[in-house]
C-alpha cells in the first residue's frame, strides 16, 4: 500500500471538505463512505522485512522451547537470564528503529513476531507487551531524538523494563479523570505526586511512562512523564494476588513530590492524554494479533486431540457438534486474522488515526479468545479441567484481556461514539432545525436532501475486489449504507443523548466490527485470487465466504434489534432489582 494513499490524498473522490475524514477509513464507514484505496490491495508486508521476522520468529520458538510457564507462575516472575536472552536476540526492541538498537520491524513484522510469544505463554507474552508494546511506546512515538538515544538502547536489548502507569483508584475506564499531579517548578523541572494500581512490571520496570494532570496556560490537562528506578520519592506498592497471569508483576505504585526533570516529559506537556491513546491504541492491536496467536495454538491443540480421542467407536472429530465448534473457530479466526492484520497493514501505510480499528480487534480478539479456550477446554473433556493440561491455566491468564486495556463495553462506546461523531457534524445543521421557523427548515432541508442524492450518485460499490467475490463485496457495501441510514436515525432520534444510548452504541460498534472484517477478508482473499489464482484458492474462499455470510447475518441482525427489541424491558428489570437489593424470587422462603 502506497503511503500516499494511506493518508487520504487521493481524497477518494470525495470532496475538499471530507478529506479530513478519510484520516479514518472506520469512521468513514459511518458517512457510507468506502475508501477502498486504503484497504484494497491487501497491504504486502516487505519481502525483506519478511525474512528478518521468519528469523526472530525462529529465534523465540528456540528461546521459548526452554520456558516453563508453571515455573514462571510458581516463581511469579519471568526469569531475568530469559530476558537478557531475549534481549540479546533482538527480541526486546521488535518496533524501534535499527539506529537505537531495535529491529525496525514495521507493525504487521512486529505483530507476527508476537504472536510466538503467546503460543509460548501468556505471562510472558503480557511481560514483553507491557515494555515493549505500551511500556516504553511513547519514546518510539514522541521522544525526541535525545530522549531515544538515552533511553531506547538500553529497552531494546533488556538492560532495562518499562513499565506503562495511567490508572488509579479513581480512574479505571474514566483516563481522563486521573487525579496524580505534576506541578511546574521554577527551575523547569516537574514534581509528581499520586497514586497508581494495577501497574505491570511494577517493581521491576527501570523506567515508567506516567500520567499526570497539570496546569497548562491556565487550563487543565495531562503530561507524561518518564519516571525512572531510584528517584526520590517514588515507591513500588503491594503485589496484587492475581486470578491469572501470576508471573506478571501487578503492583501499586506511589509518587510524593517526585522531581522529574524537564528531559524527563514526552511530547509537550498537555499532550498527555493524547499520548496515552495513541500508546494504547497500538497496545489494543497487540491484544488483537495476541489474541489471534494464542487462538491458533488453542486451535491446533484441539485439532490434534479430537482426531486422536475415540468414543462411541469413532474419532470425537467426527462428531458433528465437534465439527461445528472445529468449523467456526477455524473460520472466524480467518475473519479475525485478516482484519488484525489489515490494521496494521493501515498503521504501515501511514494512516494517521486507526483507533477504531484497534478498538474493534481488541473487542473481537479477546471475546473470540475467551470463548475459543472454553471451547476447547470443553472439547479435551474431564481431562482439560486437570492442572497438567494448559487450559485452566489459559483460561485464567486470559480472563482479564476484555477488561484491560480498554474495558471492552466502554471501547464498544467509544467505537460507535467516535464513529458518529463526523456524521454528526455533517448533520450538525440538521440538528438546529427551528420549527417555528418553517422557511429556514425547508431550506436546510433541501440542502441535506440534496446532500443524499449527491451520496447516492457516489461510487458506493467495491470495485477493487477481486470479481469472483463480487456478490459478498456488493452486499458490504450494502451493509455501509445501512450503517449510515441506521447512524442517521439514531442521530435525530437521540441528538445529543446518543451519548447515554449504550444499547445503540453496542449494536452500531459491533456491526461495524463485523463490516471490517468482512472488508478485510474479501481484500485478504482477493489479494490470494491474485497470487495463486481462483481455482488453486478454493479452501481460503470456502471459508472467506462462510465468514462473511454469518458476519452479515449478525449485522443485520443487529441493525434490525435497534429498532426492534426489549431494551426497556431490560432497564426496567434491572432497576426492580436495584430497588429490591437482592434477586428474591426463591421458590421455597
Ligand atoms: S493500561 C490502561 C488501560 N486503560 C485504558 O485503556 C483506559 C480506557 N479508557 C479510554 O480509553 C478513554 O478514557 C475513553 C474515552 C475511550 C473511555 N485514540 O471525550 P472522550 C480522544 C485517539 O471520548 P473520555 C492496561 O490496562 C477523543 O477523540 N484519540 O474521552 C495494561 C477526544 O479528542 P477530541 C482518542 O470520555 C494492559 C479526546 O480524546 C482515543 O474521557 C496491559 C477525549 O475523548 C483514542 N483511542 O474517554 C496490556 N480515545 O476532543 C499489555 C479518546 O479532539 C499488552 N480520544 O475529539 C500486551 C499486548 C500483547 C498481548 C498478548 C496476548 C496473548
Amino acid at each position: 500500500m502506497e503511503a500516499s494513499a494511506a493518508r487520504g490524498e487521493t481524497g477518494a473522490g470525495a470532496e475538499a471538505g471530507e478529506r479530513r475524514v478519510v484520516s479514518s477509513f472506520a469512521k468513514s464507514l459511518y458517512l457510507g463512505e468506502i475508501h477502498e484505496e486504503l484497504v484494497l490491495p491487501w497491504p504486502q508486508p516487505d519481502p525483506a522485512e519478511q525474512d528478518k521476522v521468519r528469523s526472530l520468529i525462529a529465534a523465540a520458538r528456540e528461546i521459548g522451547e526452554r520456558v516453563d510457564p508453571r515455573r514462571i507462575e510458581e516463581e511469579r516472575w519471568v526469569p531475568d537470564k530469559l530476558l537478557r536472552e531475549l534481549g540479546e536476540a533482538g527480541l526486546l526492541g521488535l518496533h524501534v528503529p535499527e539506529r537505537y538498537g531495535g529491529q525496525g520491524l514495521s507493525q504487521t513484522g512486529y505483530a507476527r513476531v508476537f504472536e510466538t510469544f503467546t503460543h509460548i505463554d501468556a505471562t510472558l507474552a503480557i511481560v514483553l507487551g507491557v515494555h515493549q508494546s505500551i511500556g516504553y511506546k511513547a519514546i518510539t512515538l514522541f521522544g525526541t531524538e535525545e530522549q531515544k538515544e538515552r533511553w531506547l538502547p538500553d529497552l531494546c536489548s533488556g538492560r532495562k523494563l518499562a513499565a506503562f502507569a495511567l490508572t488509579e483508584p479513581n480512574a479505571g475506564s474514566d483516563a481522563y479523570g486521573i487525579e496524580s499531579r505534576a506541578v511546574q517548578q521554577p527551575d523547569g523541572s516537574w514534581v509528581l505526586n499520586g497514586e497508581k494500581r494495577y501497574i505491570g512490571n511494577g517493581s521491576r520496570a527501570d523506567l515508567l511512562t506516567v500520567f499526570a494532570r497539570c496546569e497548562v496556560g491556565g487550563k487543565d490537562r495531562h503530561i507524561a512523564l518518564i519516571v525512572e528506578k531510584g528517584m526520590k520519592g517514588f515507591e513500588v506498592g503491594e503485589r496484587y494476588d492475581t486470578m491469572g497471569l501470576r508471573g506478571n508483576d501487578l503492583r501499586r505504585l506511589r509518587f510524593k513530590d517526585v522531581r522529574i526533570p524537564p528531559e524527563n516529559v514526552i511530547g509537550e506537556p498537555g499532550e498527555g492524554f493524547r499520548i496515552a491513546m495513541q500508546v494504547l491504541n497500538n497496545g489494543r492491536i497487540g491484544l488483537g494479533t495476541g489474541s489471534v496467536g494464542a487462538a491458533k495454538y488453542l486451535l491446533d491443540l484441539t485439532i490434534d486431540h479430537v482426531k486422536e480421542r475415540r468414543q462411541f467407536g469413532q474419532p470425537l472429530a467426527d462428531f458433528e457438534l465437534v465439527q461445528d465448534k472445529v468449523g467456526w473457530m477455524v473460520s472466524y479466526l480467518f475473519g479475525l486474522e485478516s482484519m488484525c492484520y489489515l490494521t496494521c497493514g493501515l498503521v504501515d501505510g501511514g494512516i494517521e488515526d486507526y483507533s477504531l480499528e484497534s478498538a474493534m480487534c481488541k473487542i473481537a480478539g479477546t471475546e473470540f479468545l475467551w470463548y475459543a479456550a472454553n471451547r476447547a477446554m470443553q472439547l479435551k473433556g474431564g481431562a482439560g479441567y486437570m492442572r497438567d493440561e494448559p487450559y485452566e491455566k489459559v483460561l485464567r491468564d486470559i480472563r482479564i484481556f476484555p477488561i484491560f486495556e480498554g474495558a471492552n463495553d466502554v471501547l464498544r462506546s467509544f467505537v460507535a461514539l467516535s464513529g458518529l461523531k463526523p456524521l454528526g457534524e455533517r448533520l450538525k445543521e440538521l440538528g438546529e432545525i427551528n420549527l417555528s421557523d418553517p422557511i429556514r427548515t425547508i431550506g436546510v432541508l433541501f440542502d441535506y436532501v440534496g446532500g443524499r442524492i449527491q451520496r447516492e450518485l457516489r461510487p458506493d460499490r467495491f470495485t477493487r475486489v477481486h470479481p469472483e467475490l463480487r456478490k459478498h463485496a456488493d452486499d458490504v457495501a450494502e451493509q455501509i449504507k445501512e450503517l449510515r441510514s441506521v447512524s442517521e436515525s439514531l442521530l435525530r432520534r437521540h441528538r445529543k443523548d446518543i451519548v447515554t444510548a449504550q444499547f445503540a452504541q453496542k449494536r452500531l460498534a459491533d456491526a461495524t466490527a463485523d463490516i471490517f472484517a468482512q472488508i478485510a477478508v474479501l481484500s485478504r482473499v482477493s489479494s490470494i485470487f491474485e497470487d495463486q489464482g481462483v481455482e488453486p484458492s478454493g479452501q481460503e474462499r470456502y471459508i472467506a465466504e462462510t465468514f462473511c455470510e454469518r458476519a452479515a447475518s449478525r449485522v443485520r441482525s443487529n441493525f434490525r434489534q435497534i429498532e426492534r427489541n426489549d431494551d426497556e424491558r431490560m432497564k426496567a428489570i434491572a432497576k426492580l432489582a436495584y430497588k429490591r437489593g437482592e434477586y428474591g424470587y426463591a421458590l421455597f422462603d
